[in-house]
């Protein structure tokens, strides 16, 4: 994709403040600190577009990308923060699954998880949830793989596969901000995703 325009349409704290064009959205969830801003920041060649923090948590907000009016890419708000206080959590859970249940503009959300550690029992809870409102196969992208070594590559992503329970409708693939082979093939399947929603438009004029 050649991109031109990114900026950051908004930082919505309630669903009022989501935005009110119909472009289509690709949102990305995962724990606090997983990389997802980091993510957003590499698929967009951007150095610091999505802020990227060292000290995970706070505010609970999604975030809404706009590139080139074709595709919002979504920041959800990071879970597994454990010095979070109950009306956070309680807040974060309403947000996260009215976005997933509600918005008519998400096409998929892809799911990150740190590629050197066994998903994590909130991982598993995302998971379900967002099968719970998509079941056409989820996208699992494992972060930081530059921090493994070559060889630890291939079997923990068997590894998470396994733990995650995903099977043949289901894409994990590799990432890191340190090369671009992980950005390329999430634009791939962006791409194609766009591509459908595009296509299925034009037949309905
Ligand atoms: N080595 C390495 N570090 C990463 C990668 N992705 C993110 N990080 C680092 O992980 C930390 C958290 O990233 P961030 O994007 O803020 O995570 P978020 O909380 O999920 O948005 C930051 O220090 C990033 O620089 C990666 O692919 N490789
Ligand atoms: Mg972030």
């Amino acid at each position: 994709m050649n991109i031109h325009n990114v900026s950051l349409t908004t930082s919505a704290v309630s669903e009022k403040q989501y935005p009110k064009t119909n472009i289509p959205e690709i949102a990305f969830a995962g724990r606090s600190n997983v990389g997802k801003s980091s993510l957003i920041n590499k698929l967009l060649n951007r150095k610091s577009l999505a802020r990227v923090s060292q000290t995970p948590g706070k505010t609970v907000t999604i975030n809404f990308y706009n590139v080139d009016d074709t595709v919002h890419l979504v920041d959800l708000p990071g879970y597994g923060y454990a010095q979070r206080p109950r009306t956070e959590l309680q807040k974060w859970g309403d947000m996260i699954e009215s976005y997933l249940r509600d918005r008519e503009e998400l096409i998929k959300t892809v799911l990150l998880v740190d590629s050197r550690h066994a998903p994590s029992k909130d991982d598993l809870t995302m998971i379900d949830w967002i099968k719970a409102y998509d079941d056409s196969g989820v996208i699992v992208v494992a972060t930081k793989a530059d921090k493994l070594k070559k060889s630890e590559i291939e079997p923990n992503l068997t590894m998470i596969s396994e733990k995650l329970g995903l099977d043949e409708n289901d894409i994990l693939v590799p990432f890191s901000i340190k090369d671009d082979e992980g950005k390329i093939s999430v634009w791939d399947m962006i791409n194609m995703m766009l591509a459908d929603v595009y296509e299925d438009e034009d037949e309905g004029k």
